[in-house]
Formats: C-alpha cells, structure tokens, sequence
C-alpha cells in the first residue's frame, strides 16, 4: 500500500489513520504546490491531479479522502475507525462531507487556489484579503463553517463521540490549515486539534511531515 502525499496538504489525515492502524505502508512525497500532482507520471496514477492518493497491495487506485478513510476503517474494523450503528456512522459520514466539502472545497480552497474560483477579475483575485476578495470569501466560509461545528465538539472529546475515528482524522486536517492560514480556531475546535496532536500517531507523522 502505497500513499501519496504533498507538504501542508490534506493527505494528512490518511497518513495519520495509516499510523493509527499499524500495519506497513510507503508513501511518495509529491511537490503539489509547484504542480507536480497535476502532471505526469501522477496523473498516469491519479487523473484528478490530487492527493491523498492511495495505491493499494493490488495496484488499484483509490481517491478522495473519504473513500480511503471508509476503506481503511472498513478493513481495520478491529480498530474501531467508524462506528457500526447506523446513527455514529451516519454522524462520522457528516463530519467527513462538511469538513470536505464546504470548510475545505468551499473555504480553504479558496484561500490557496482564488484563480481557480470566479470572479475571474484581476482586482478580485489579487487584493489578498480585502473586502469582496476571494479569498476573503474563503476565509469567511471556513470560519462560519468552524463556528457551526464548535458547538459538537462541546459535547465529546473527538469528532463524533468519545473515541478517534475518520471523522477526527478529517477535521484534524483542516483544523491544522487554521493558524497558517491567520483563523483563529474557536475554543472547542482548538482543543480538539490539541488532542489529536497528543496522539503518538498523529505527533510522529507531524514530525515525518516536518510540520507542528
Ligand atoms: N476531493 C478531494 C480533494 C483533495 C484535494 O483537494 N487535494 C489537494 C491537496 S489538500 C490537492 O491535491 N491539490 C492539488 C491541486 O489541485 O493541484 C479529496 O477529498 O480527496
């Protein structure tokens, strides 16, 4: 099994749930900010031009985050990484499309990809963040979709209940964009991200990554 990965990106959170589970793995190191994922030979591997990419023992691909983080909790079920009753797995599942699909896709991606994002205007995309800008627009989505998610994590310690599973490894990643990207995390959320980062898997793939 093979992950492929890129510095400050969200593949994070699969390399961690590899290092949750425990059993041996590779991973390839991609230059995805100066484009590398976007060319051959990855996009012979992967079309999308994206990481996490996983190549499993029998050479298929799988992509997008949480199809690898199901698989990977489905075939570690030992491991507990996604609930088996219908309303813990339906609340992980919830967590994983918010994180990915608004606070991430929506939010952070425009904050490092405004060109990709309309409108298309030179003054739109290059007053960083002043009013209007897209990414101001980005930075707006992630803390309202933050400040929407603070609340649950009042309730329990990790993202869906008291005990890891995807939806921490998800939320972790975009947790850990915040103070790089100048989001003040609200004060559930940040505690969150403290916790995960005691976890000795998560520190040792930080220390791999060379991040904090
Ligand atoms: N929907 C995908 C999104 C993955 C994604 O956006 N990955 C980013 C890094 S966080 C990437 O590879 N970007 C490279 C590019 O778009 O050029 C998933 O959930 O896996």
């Amino acid at each position: 099994m093979k992950l492929y990965w890129g510095p400050h990106t969200c593949a994070i959170g699969i390399h961690v749930l590899l290092e949750e589970i425990g059993k041996p793995y590779a991973t390839e190191k991609l230059d995805v900010a100066g484009g590398a994922s976007r060319k051959p030979p990855f996009t012979g591997i992967n079309p999308k031009g994206k990481v996490p990419t996983l190549v499993r023992d029998d050479g298929s691909v799988l992509t997008e985050f949480s199809a690898i983080a199901t698989w990977l909790a489905r075939t570690n079920p030992e491991k507990g990484l996604l609930p088996d009753d219908p309303e813990g797995e339906a609340r992980a599942v919830e967590m994983l499309a918010y994180v990915e699909g608004t606070i991430h896709g929506q939010g952070f991606a425009r904050m490092f990809m405004p060109t990709r994002f309309e409108p298309q205007d030179v003054v739109h995309q290059t007053v960083g963040l002043g009013a209007g800008s897209v990414k101001r627009q980005g930075k707006e989505m992630v803390e309202a979709g933050f400040a929407i998610l603070d609340p649950l994590l009042s309730r329990h310690p990790y993202a869906v209940g008291d005990t890891f599973t995807i939806a921490d490894a998800a939320l972790f990643y975009a947790e850990r964009w915040a103070p790089q990207q100048k989001i003040t995390l609200p004060i559930n959320l940040q505690a969150h991200l403290d916790r995960m980062k005691t976890r000795p898997a998560v520190a040792k793939v930080m220390e791999l990554w060379d991040e904090t």
